[in-house]
C-alpha cells in the first residue's frame, strides 16, 4: 500500500475527524498547532493522521493539514470506507478506528482523542454502534480518552468493551468518565494514579496483546460541565439533530456541531479542554514508553 510514515520516535498519534468534523471550522488549525506543541513540549512527536489525496499519512505537514480543511466536503473515514477514499484518491478524514489502523501500521504506540465512539442511544429506533469498539480488538494501540463521548449510551458502551474484552485503565479515576462529566455509573478495570507505572503496564499489554487500550481520563474538574444543564443541552441538540435527518455516520458531527449551538459554546469549551489534557498525558506516556 502506498503509505506515508512520518512518525518520529516517542510519537502521539492525533486524528483528523476530530479537527474536520468535531469542532466548528475556525477552531481546527489553532488547535491542531496547539496539540502539537502540548506533545512537543513533553519531548515526544505529534503525528497528525489522516488520507492526503488517497495516500494514508502519518505525520501530516500544516499544508496537508491546510489542504484538507480548505476541502468542502471532507470523507470521514472508518475502517469500513478507508480503502474507498485511498481508491478514489480523495482526502479523507480519520476517525478513531482509521487513526488506530493507520497509527499500528506505523508503529506509533500512542494515540490521543477527546472520546472514543461507541452505543448511540436509540436515536433513528436501529442499531448504530461506531467502529472504534472493534477497532480495539484488532490494532495495538493506547488511546487516551475522556471516556466516551456522553451523546451516546455510556454503560451500554461500556458493556460491550467488556464484551470485546477491552481491557479498561482508569487514569486517577475508578469512574469509566462520560466526556463532559467525570464520573458515570460504570466502572473501569482498574485505577492507575502513577504516569510512569502506566506506561509500563501499557508496554506489555501491547506486546502481550497485539490490541488496543482504553485509558480513561476523566475531564480536568474546573472544566466539568454541569450535569443538569447538560442533560438539557444534549435533549435539545439530540431531537435538532434527528429533525434534520442526520443519520450514520453524520450523526455524531450534527449532535456535536449543534450541542456546541445549544450551549452557547461551553460544551466546545469543555471538549477542547479535554483533548486539551489528553494530548498531555499521551505525551507524558509516550515520553515514558521506549
Ligand atoms: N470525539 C470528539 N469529537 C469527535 C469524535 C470523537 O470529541 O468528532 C469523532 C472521533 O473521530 C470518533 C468518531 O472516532 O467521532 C466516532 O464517530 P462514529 O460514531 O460515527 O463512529
Ligand atoms: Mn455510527
Amino acid at each position: 500500500m502506498n503509505a506515508v510514515n512520518r512518525a518520529k520516535n516517542k510519537a502521539v498519534a492525533l486524528e483528523t475527524t476530530l479537527l474536520v468534523h468535531g469542532v466548528p471550522s475556525n477552531a481546527a488549525q489553532p488547535l491542531a498547532s496547539e496539540l502539537s506543541q502540548i506533545v512537543t513540549d513533553q519531548g515526544a512527536s505529534p503525528a497528525l493522521v489522516g488520507v492526503i489525496n488517497g495516500v494514508p499519512t502519518v505525520g501530516m505537514t500544516d499544508q496537508e493539514l491546510d489542504s484538507m480543511l480548505a476541502q468542502d466536503l471532507v470523507l470521514k473515514a472508518n475502517t469500513a470506507n478507508l480503502g474507498v477514499a485511498i481508491h478514489q484518491k480523495a482526502h479523507a478524514a480519520t476517525t478513531v478506528s482509521t487513526t488506530m489502523e493507520l497509527a499500528a501500521a506505523a508503529g506509533v504506540k500512542l494515540f490521543a482523542t477527546g472520546g472514543i465512539g461507541g452505543v448511540h442511544k436509540g436515536y433513528s429506533k436501529h442499531l448504530d454502534i461506531s467502529s472504534d469498539l472493534a477497532a480495539f480488538t484488532r490494532f495495538p494501540v493506547a488511546v487516551v480518552t475522556s471516556g466516551v463521548k456522553s451523546i451516546l449510551d455510556v454503560e451500554s458502551t461500556r458493556e460491550a468493551l467488556e464484551t470485546l474484552g477491552i481491557l479498561v485503565i482508569g487514569y486517577q479515576t475508578d469512574s469509566f468518565p462520560a466526556f463532559y462529566l467525570r464520573e458515570s455509573n460504570a466502572q473501569v478495570d482498574v485505577r492507575i494514579d502513577d504516569p510512569a507505572d502506566l506506561a509500563l503496564l501499557i508496554k506489555s499489554e501491547l506486546a502481550r496483546t497485539g490490541r488496543g487500550i482504553v485509558i480513561a481520563n476523566p475531564i480536568p474538574a474546573q472544566h466539568e460541565l454541569d450535569k443538569e444543564q447538560w442533560q438539557g443541552w444534549l435533549d435539545q441538540a439530540k431531537s435538532d439533530a434527528e429533525q434534520s435527518g442526520a443519520a450514520g455516520r453524520a450523526m455524531t458531527p450534527a449532535i456535536l456541531g449543534r450541542l456546541h449551538e445549544v450551549s452557547n459554546g461551553e460544551t466546545l469549551r469543555a471538549n477542547l479542554a479535554l483533548i486539551r489534557a489528553n494530548t498531555l498525558l499521551a505525551a507524558q506516556l509516550a515520553a515514558n514508553l521506549d
